[in-house]
């Protein structure tokens, strides 16, 4: 043996039986989480997990704040415009709940170890998906109405069930997000209510209102069972808990008893009861048009990015002084703790 071979020989075992250790541990760690997802209990961000479960729940989740954060824009276009300081109120403290709900969204997908400014990299670059449904404009006042009533709507029906997801960090988040979206959906229906109780012009403007955002809405639960590549592992693993077309059945059942006590109708002739299965048959909707949407043609979502971007690129000295503001506090702080 040469000496340089000889003096690799003990690496080269050291490097064996390191991997042997890690293989070990991975396959106890695999055993553990199997069992964590068997039992319905929860996985927490220091335990081991598939790689693949890690990605998928970055993910998802990341997709679920950037959702949130650009959520706020048709609605925060309003604020200006709400008819009355009431209204205006309402309306402010409902688009400040959504940065919320990003932020503890962020704070959840950074336990799986993503950096926050990652993802927020990838939303500016435009690589990130958003919920489809926030690449469409709220043209009336009518229209928020229904964004609270219909979008709300539709993301209770899908979150509650992610309050069990099996990851703890993103299952805590979902509780308190569904609390608050539940406020947001009362204050979406209250408007409908109010126009549709109003003057003619008014009933209609909500009508329309419905009329354009029900289908978009009912595709905020993703495509079609059959097109959904991740729907059957994020099942087997616990993260969602139903699949998109029995969520989005759910939400139709909710919404027919809802729409006749609001006084107005749901566009869709197709819409009728349907004994044998005990849930109401709906029409096929316009999957061409989602995926478009989703790969960023929807009808606003050159601007809604463009937006997103200047917000951020104006808020950077914010950013940068509140840093600098920090670390000047825990710089005094050491400072006493040493004197
Ligand atoms: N829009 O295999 P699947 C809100 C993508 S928050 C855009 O079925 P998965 C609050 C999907 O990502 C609304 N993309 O996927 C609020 C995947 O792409 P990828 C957001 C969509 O994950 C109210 C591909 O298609 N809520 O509204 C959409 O199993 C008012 C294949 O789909 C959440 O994010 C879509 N609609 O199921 C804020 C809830 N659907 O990643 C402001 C959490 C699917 O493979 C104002 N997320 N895609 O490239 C989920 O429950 C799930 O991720 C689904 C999709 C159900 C959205």
């Amino acid at each position: 043996m040469s000496p340089e071979n000889h003096q690799h020989a003990p690496l080269h075992l050291a490097d064996e039986s390191d991997a042997a250790a890690a293989l070990a541990e991975a396959e106890s760690g695999q055993n553990r989480f199997d069992e964590i997802i068997a039992e319905d209990s929860r996985v927490e961000p220091r335990d081991w997990m598939p790689e693949s479960y890690r990605k998928s729940l970055v993910r998802q989740v990341s997709q679920h704040a950037h959702s949130e954060i650009i959520g706020m824009q048709p609605e925060g276009n309003w604020i200006s415009r709400a008819p009355s300081l009431k209204r205006k109120a309402i309306l402010i403290a409902k688009v400040q709940d959504e940065a919320g709900h990003g932020l503890y969204l962020y704070s959840a997908a950074e336990t799986l170890g993503r950096p926050r400014e990652e993802m927020y990299d990838q939303l500016y670059s435009g690589k990130a998906k958003y919920s489809s449904i926030f690449n469409y404009p709220a043209r009336t006042w009518a229209d928020i109405g229904a964004i609270g009533w219909l979008v709300d709507g539709a993301a209770i029906v899908n979150q509650v069930p992610l309050c069990r997801a099996s990851y703890g960090p993103y299952g805590r988040a979902m509780v308190r997000i569904c609390k608050e979206e539940s406020f947001h959906q009362r204050q979406g229906w209250e408007i409908l209510y109010s126009l549709s109780h109003g003057t003619e012009a008014q009933h209609q403007m909500a009508q329309e209102a419905v009329n354009r955002f029900y289908g978009p809405a009912l595709q905020m639960f993703g495509p079609p069972d059959g097109d959904s590549p991740n729907s059957q592992q994020s099942m087997a693993w616990k993260i969602k808990r139903f699949t998109n077309d029995e969520l989005r059945q759910r939400f139709v059942d909710m919404l027919v008893p809802q729409v006749e006590a609001l006084g107005l109708t749901l566009p869709d002739p197709e819409l009728k009861w349907n004994e044998e299965r005990g849930h109401y048959d709906f029409g096929d909707l316009d999957w061409d048009e989602f995926f478009a949407v989703i790969k960023g043609n929807g009808p606003l979502s050159r601007q809604r990015l463009e937006h997103y971007r200047k917000a951020r690129d104006e808020g950077a000295w914010v950013r940068e002084a509140a840093t600098a503001y920090a670390n000047r506090q825990s710089q005094d702080q050491a400072a006493l703790i040493g004197a």
